[in-house]
């Protein structure tokens, strides 16, 4: 008769040894991406979910498309600030924010913007952002140094609300209609964007001429200096790191994927945690490294248990 049991998230053989070397290690970095906030509902930049209407996200994430056509990214960005704050961290977020508040010497290195680390509860020292965040706005004039953080205003201008569905024929008002609106999904290429005029696009407040944008960095700016030095701090303190965590990144784009061979350097064992073995980065696997494919949600909180346990009910208790 065919077993029931449902199949373990991750090989025993593999658990096994990767705890034993996560209770040893001190020195523990985690590279984090997409995938890390997929079971979120949030979709990543690479292959399916990577298109937004008719764009690839990654061709929307440029300085230049920003200039060729700032109301477009600014409908990108405006919808995936709405997502991500409509979204609630998974138990990946919660299990590698319990581990930090664990271990002393634990950092982790995110490259996503949707905030759901922080939310989380990961200790702000213990998080560096490299790509910024969904909720950093800045001026996009170059002479002006106008920067806001913690920005959740959505919409963050009236006219990048995101459209509803007021047509409900069993409305009988306006009231009504509008409480029973439901938002549309503009990341579908059939449903309509609403018409936008650059003059109401977000504006600075401090040289009242430019354009606000996205306090996120694109392709060809340089990442955040302080969160560079910091992580360069970090790993020059000591000789050796013992363990990098790999967690949903196609670890693509530098200077992040870098950091895996930067620790591989000081001796790290590398444990990749991604839904696609294509992923792993071919023939940078070695012998002592793991790869654990699967759901971030499902195999990062059963990797960590013997660290921080069950996560129950600080789940619950958290976020809302
Ligand atoms: C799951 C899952 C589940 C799915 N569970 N897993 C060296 C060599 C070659 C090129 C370069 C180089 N150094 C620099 C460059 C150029 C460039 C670059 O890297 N290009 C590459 C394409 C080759 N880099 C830059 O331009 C960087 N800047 C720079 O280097 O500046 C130098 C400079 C110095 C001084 C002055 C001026 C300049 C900047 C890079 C910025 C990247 N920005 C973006 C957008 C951020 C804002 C936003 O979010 O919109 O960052 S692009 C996009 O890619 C985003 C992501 O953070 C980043 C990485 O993507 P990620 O997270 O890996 O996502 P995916 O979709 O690729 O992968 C998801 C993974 O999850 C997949 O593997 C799935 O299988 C997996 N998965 N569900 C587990 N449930
Ligand atoms: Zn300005």
């Amino acid at each position: 008769m065919a077993s029931t049991a449902a199949k373990p998230v991750v090989p025993p053989k593999d658990l096994e040894t990767f705890r034993e070397h996560l209770r040893k290690s001190t020195r523990i970095l985690a590279l984090l991406g997409a995938g890390m906030s997929a079971s979120s509902g949030l979709p990543t930049f690479r292959g399916a979910g990577g298109l937004w209407r008719t764009h690839e996200a990654m061709q929307l994430a440029t300085p230049e498309a920003f200039d060729a056509n700032p109301g477009l990214v600014w409908q990108f960005y405006s919808y995936r600030r709405h997502m991500a704050l409509n979204a609630k961290p998974n138990p990946a977020h919660y299990a590698l924010a319990e581990l930090a508040k664990k271990k002393d010497n634990f950092l982790t290195l995110s490259q996503n913007v949707d905030g759901l680390s922080p939310r989380a509860g990961h200790p702000s020292g213990k998080l560096k952002l490299l790509h910024g965040s969904l909720y950093d706005v800045k001026c996009s004039e170059f002479f002006c140094s106008y920067f806001e953080t913690d920005n959740y205003t959505d919409p963050i201008v009236p006219a990048l609300a995101i459209p509803t569905d007021e047509s409900d024929p069993t409305t009988t008002t306006a009231l009504e209609a509008r409480a029973k609106a439901r938002e549309l999904d503009i990341s579908d290429e059939s449903v309509a964007l609403p018409e936008l005029r650059i003059r109401d696009l977000p504006r600075c407040p401090t040289c009242k001429k430019g354009i606000l944008r996205p306090g996120v960095v694109w392709f060809g700016e340089a990442l955040p200096t302080n969160v560079m030095d910091d992580i360069d701090t970090w790993i020059a303190a000591d000789k050796k790191i013992d363990l990098i965590m790999v967690i949903g990144t196609s670890a693509r784009v530098f200077p992040a994927a870098g950091y895996i061979e930067e620790a591989r350097a000081k001796g790290a064992r590398v444990a990749i945690i991604n839904m696609d073995r294509n992923d792993a980065g071919k023939g940078k696997l070695f012998k002592q490294d793991w790869f654990f494919e699967g759901d971030a949600a499902q195999i990062v909180p059963e990797l960590l248990k013997g660290e921080i346990g069950e996560l129950g009910e600080m789940m619950d208790l958290r976020d809302g």
